[in-house]
């Protein structure tokens, strides 16, 4: 195996599938961590895929990640708007870091959506493609890793 990508999802992202698919889709967080693991699969690389309603969590795992991957993708989901302590460790990240939002973010009624503080600390960002939008930054990554 070439490597590892670690795909971190934050807040409420478990219950993907059951509510607002006019804005998520039907698909479940399930089926993203086989999108994931099926596009890397086919690169050669490993996928390490958790989600967590906890920031503090979300902060230890990034922390664990800082050195030694290949690549990471993120869904902050609300930790977006306000988790200072999660984009001071993505600051910290060696790796190429892609944050993926399955909803196009910029077009929701909320405004506030749109504000999202890790674009601060992060390689590119994905947003509006779906479920979609994991599988090719899992591509990106092991592209750029391979070389
Ligand atoms: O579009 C995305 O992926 C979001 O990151 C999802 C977040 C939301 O706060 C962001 O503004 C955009 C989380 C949405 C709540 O989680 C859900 C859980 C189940 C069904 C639908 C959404």
């Amino acid at each position: 195996m070439a490597g590892t990508i670690l795909v971190l999802n934050g807040p409420n992202l478990n219950l993907l599938g059951t509510r607002e698919p006019e804005v998520y889709g039907h698909a479940t967080l399930a089926d993203v961590e086989a999108l994931c693991r099926a596009e890397a699969g086919a690169a050669g690389f490993t996928i390490d895929f958790r989600q967590t309603n906890a920031e503090h969590e979300m902060v230890e795992w990034i922390q664990q990640g800082r050195s030694g991957l290949a690549g990471m993708v993120i869904n902050p989901a609300a930790f977006s708007y306000a988790a200072y302590p999660v984009l001071d460790a993505l600051k910290m990240v060696e790796c190429p870091v892609v944050e993926v939002h399955i909803s196009n973010i910029h077009r929701r009624e909320e405004a506030w959506r749109k504000d999202t503080i890790m674009t601060a600390a992060v390689t590119g960002v994905i947003s509006g493609l779906g479920i979609a939008g994991y599988g090719l930054a899992v591509r990106y990554l092991a592209g750029l890793a391979r070389g």
